[in-house]
């Protein structure tokens, strides 16, 4: 029946909505016509879940996060909506399939990596759970650069992605709030006498919410992905206009919209700039007023229930100023005293942890605090001489505790720790695999935890089975489905049930052929995007991530130069032909990761023009990685490789996309790595390198120089890596690459995880020579995956955090 209606509305939205009469010329009407169809349906839902939830009597969840990385949203409606045999049928018309039309649509790439995409796998997977979880986010004017590559060198572009318009938000100004910034504090006594404080003489913006919908699994819920974008207030250009003062006043205008304007693109690294703090604070007060506000709506003003059913996830330190902001709304707006005004911020807040790595905590100078949100420092300063005096009564006479402790690190330059006012002001820290939680509790926040041990827990990270497989590759997706049931799609364990099946002839080479043809997608994608022939007989080995120095892509050129060492040495016997493919970006300011990306492309060319290498090795570097390419890339991937220096990565995500597509690690034992391994068993899993308690063991006395001597694979790599062998006429740009990996001080220890690397990697090659060995361990590898849902993590936060 919708068959027929979703043609109809597709005509119609074509004809009336976008008023044109010609789509053959471009996808983009077709797309813009097909999005409105399917919003359409998405619409309905979405007020009926929100009338149930005004009736519930459950806690909500409003999950905080300056990224949100969605990726194209229809192609997942089409797929939570069952709707994929309707939009099938009514595209006949145009001449069209979905694939293309679904080309058109552009990445909402409001994120950096991992955290911002785990934020969209958790969207998904509360909606699919039919959780009452909001996500509030910042609607980014241009979101994550495009990536080019020129001459082997990143170039950035901006990401102007709403230039188009975007079918899937919807603006509510009506709900706009104020935000304010500068002015300053101002203390008076009420009528009864109270201390009370204000920020008075404030600057203002708007901030306008648009909705995004998140359509769960074929359940008939419609979550909400609130993103905020900022404006000028009304009365900004008065005295100026009146003043004359035309172009100030349009100036002034920009300012205020300048705060939504651009995503950072920085990946687990801190960055200091202002315009970073009130993108932070804007978010923050927002989100926070609009969740107030629908309180006092209800409830008028007894908060007395609201710690009851509220919770705000706080997705990394970034929105972690939400602490004092909500401490201001209450005492300031709403008028509560200070206990209890911290008793309801200190049982709804919680924070996540997302990184080890020091550089990434942020931390925001004291002085531009005190200029931007001045109200907000009085706050903190009293929150943490009230945290101080709990450590002296813990600790008595311990000031070097207190420093370490202290929400405020002193010094020339006084700075607010974000990381403190986050774990000061929740009931709950968590980390996002084990290993990394225990790191966080027996490292960074060991004191902390000492406090507070029943404060931390952790949340192995998970993604969402619909992208990630029933979307990205349905071929695999209908064949375990056939055998098995599509339980798995909204409970993953159940693939489990696969495992057996690998013991059967005709089903491995079932497997063995979809795999085939999702190979020959990969390298349809990397023919055109690198112009670079890969051979879907050869076994694909692929790194794509952010470029990051402690993600060692450098170990991974490492591998491919002694490959080719071998391969013109004539030191074939037992080798595996395959193809090599990295892609990811390099935050603009990160000249190492730079570098990293020259020397891919730059060996890449001396490899790829080499007719000796030709039947051995070929080498590409993806230009602009994102999560459109993910979904070609996953399901061809026949090797994922997690190599990170161990204690380094703190979960790692695209590790689960790719085991959950039949793919096999090669890894260290870090962040998730380590429970994939346990789920799918040793013997399907390339172990190698350092563990993390070795790796700092091994700094003690770290020798790279010693162990480059003793190693003649190693020698011979570092001597074709320095001999410009691959930057002829380009002296000198790898020293600093070399130098690293030469230095005692190398962090990273990538001279010191070579070997096994190495080892590991044969290993691979000849297993993979075994097509049964292999094919069995791919579906073990998918059969295991089960864990890495989001919806389980999701249980696990709903369960032992949110307690929904
Ligand atoms: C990442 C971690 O690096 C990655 O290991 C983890 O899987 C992911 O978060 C999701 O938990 N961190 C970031 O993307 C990041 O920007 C800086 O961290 C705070």
């Amino acid at each position: 029946m919708d068959e027929a209606q979703v043609a109809a509305d597709l005509k119609r939205h074509a004809r009336l909505s976008l008023g044109c009469d010609r789509l053959s010329d471009s996808h983009r009407y077709l797309y813009n016509a097909l999005a409105l169809t399917v919003r359409d349906r998405l619409v309905e839902r979405w007020r009926l879940t929100r009338e149930q939830r005004r009736h519930s009597a459950t806690r909500r969840v409003s999950y905080l996060s300056l990224e949100f990385l969605m990726g194209r949203a229809l192609t997942n409606a089409v797929l939570n909506l069952d709707l994929e045999q309707a939009v099938r049928e009514a595209l006949k018309d145009y001449g069209c399939q979905l694939e293309e039309v679904a080309e058109a649509e552009r990445d909402a790439g409001l994120g950096n990596g991992g955290l911002g995409r785990l934020a969209a796998c958790f969207l998904d997977s509360c909606a699919s759970l039919q959780l009452p979880v909001t996500g509030y986010g910042i609607r980014y004017e241009y979101g994550m650069f495009h990536q080019r590559i020129a001459d082997g060198q990143q170039v950035e572009y901006p990401d102007h992605w709403l230039r188009d318009g975007n079918p899937w938000e919807m603006e509510c100004s009506e709900n706009a709030v104020r935000v304010s910034f500068f002015g300053r504090s101002e203390y008076y006594r009420d009528r009864d006498g109270r201390q009370r404080a204000r920020w008075s003489a404030t600057q203002d913006v708007l901030a306008v919410p648009y909705d995004v919908p998140i359509p769960g699994y074929r359940n008939d819920t419609v979550n909400t992905l609130r993103l905020w974008k900022s404006e000028a207030t009304d009365e900004f250009n008065l005295q100026e206009f009146n003043a004359g003062s035309y172009t100030e006043a349009v100036a002034e205008k920009n300012l205020a919209e300048q705060i939504t304007m651009v995503l950072y693109p920085n990946d687990a690294s801190e960055n200091g700039k202002e315009l970073r703090l009130r993108q932070q604070y804007f978010l923050a007060s927002a989100s926070l007023q609009d969740v107030l506000r629908d309180w006092v709506r209800e409830h008028g003003d007894d908060f007395s229930q609201f710690a009851g059913k509220n919770v705000f996830q706080l997705n990394d330190t970034h929105p972690t100023v939400a602490v004092a902001e909500l401490m201001r709304l209450l005492m300031d707006d709403y008028l509560l005293g200070w206990d209890a005004a911290w008793e309801i911020t200190r049982s709804t807040m919680a924070y996540t942890n997302h990184t080890l790595l020091p550089e990434a905590l942020e931390k925001w100078s004291v002085g531009l605090f005190e200029e931007l949100l001045p109200r907000l420092l009085d706050i903190i300063y009293e929150i943490n001489a009230r945290f101080l005096a709990l450590v002296a009564e813990r600790w008595p006479g311990d000031v070097a505790r207190q420093q370490q402790l202290s929400i405020i690190e002193e010094g020339d330059h006084p700075q607010v720790r974000m990381a403190h006012l986050a774990i000061v002001g929740s009931y709950s820290v968590n980390g996002v695999a084990a290993l990394h939680t225990r790191l966080l509790q027996q490292g960074l926040f060991r004191d902390f935890y000492q406090l507070w041990p029943d404060k931390f827990n952790n949340k192995t990270n998970g993604v969402t089975p619909r992208r990630w497989l029933a979307h990205c590759n349905p071929e695999l997706g209908e064949l375990v489905t056939e055998v098995i049931g599509d339980r798995w799609i909204t409970d993953l364990e159940d693939i489990a049930r696969l495992r057996p099946l690998a013991d059967d002839y005709s089903f491995r080479a079932r497997w063995r052929k979809i795999k085939q043809n999702n190979k020959q997608r990969l390298q349809q994608l990397v023919q055109r995007d690198c112009n670079v022939s890969f051979d879907v007989d050869m076994l694909f080995d692929v790194q794509v991530k952010r470029i990051h120095e402690y993600k060692r892509q450098l170990l991974n050129v490492l591998h491919i130069i002694h490959l080719y060492d071998r391969v013109v040495r004539g030191d074939t016997a037992g080798m595996q032909p395959r193809c090599v493919l990295i892609g990811g970006k390099a935050a603009p300011g990160y000249a190492m990761a730079k570098t990293i990306i020259k020397l891919v492309n730059n060996v890449a060319r001396v490899v790829n023009k080499d007719p000796r290498l030709k039947p051995w090795l070929r080498v590409a570097f993806l230009p602009n990685y994102r999560v459109t390419s993910m979904e070609v890339i996953c399901p061809g991937t026949d090797l994922s490789e997690q190599i990170s220096t161990a204690g380094k990565e703190a979960s790692g995500t695209g590790n689960m996309k790719f085991m959950m597509n039949g793919a096999a690690t090669i890894g260290t034992l870090d962040g998730a790595n380590i429970e994939i391994r346990e789920a799918v068993g040793e013997e399907n899993f390339f172990l190698f390198g350092l563990d993390a308690a070795a790796v700092v063991a091994a700094r003690e006395d770290y020798d790279p120089e010693a162990i480059i001597a003793a190693d003649k694979d190693l020698s011979a790599v570092m001597k074709l890596l320095e001999s410009g062998h691959f930057n002829m006429f380009e002296t000198g740009i790898f020293d600093a690459v070399s130098a690293s990996i030469r230095s005692p001080h190398d962090i990273w220890m990538t001279a010191a995880d070579f070997r096994s690397y190495i080892t590991a990697q044969r290993a691979a090659g000849t297993v993979y020579q075994d097509r049964d060995a292999w094919t069995r361990m791919s579906i073990y590898n998918t059969a295991a995956s089960g864990r890495f849902s989001s919806d389980r993590t999701i249980i696990d936060y709903s369960d032992d955090i949110w307690r929904l």
